[in-house]
């Protein structure tokens, strides 16, 4: 007997090797698998779903079943997302690993208060440093977003501030695009 979970959560998965200055942005992204079990995330994570396993480029994508990963899904279009580096260092891999798996268990466990403003999180490997994000459905909303960014560096077990962006200024303004909210 497996164990349900609230929703489906789906796998995306960016294959670098496709990506080009000229390709579309998201033209390689993909579902890989749909989970709803506890039993099936864990036989998922256990395999393959660790970023130590990507090569510096790739990102892996956990969204509630139905949601695009992509500004561009009605889901996210008026969000925005919380994001944090790890810190560099010979930790970083473990760490990354480590804040990867806090959050996914945090959001298909549905851990967060405002769980519904919950999109998903995406985990990006870069040779600079790596970054890790969860994305939430409405910006304006600001009570919903600093609770959950509040919840999220408690989950992650850091005190650093961290800063909310809103897909919409990063659309618009990309590289100037300032944070909206910092916890
Ligand atoms: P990034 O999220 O800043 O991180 O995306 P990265 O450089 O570490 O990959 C870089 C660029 O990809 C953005 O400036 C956009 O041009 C494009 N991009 C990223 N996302 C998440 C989207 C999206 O959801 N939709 C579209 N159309 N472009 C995106």
């Amino acid at each position: 007997n497996k164990h349900p979970l609230e929703h489906g959560w789906t796998f995306w998965f960016d294959n670098p090797n496709g990506k080009s200055k000229q390709a579309t942005w998201g033209s390689s992204l993909r579902p890989v698998y749909t989970f709803k079990t506890v039993e099936d995330f864990w036989c998922l994570y256990n395999n393959v779903l660790q970023p130590s396993h990507l090569i510096a480029g790739a990102d892996f994508h956990c969204f509630k079943d139905g949601i695009e990963p992509k500004w561009e899904d009605p889901r996210c279009a008026q969000g925005g997302k919380w994001s944090t580096s790890t810190p560099r260092g010979n930790n970083n891999k473990a760490t990354l690993d480590q804040f990867w798996l806090h959050t996914l268990l945090a959001m298909i466990g549905e851990q967060f208060d405002e769980y519904d403003e919950v999109c998903g999180a995406v985990v990006s490997v870069r040779t600079r440093q790596d970054k890790i994000a969860l994305w939430t459905k409405t910006a304006s909303n600001e009570a919903a977003q600093t609770s959950i960014g509040k919840q999220w560096k408690s989950v992650l077990d850091i005190s650093d501030k961290i800063g909310y962006l809103v897909h919409e200024d990063a659309r618009r303004l990309d590289k100037g695009a300032k944070n909206k909210y910092t916890v």
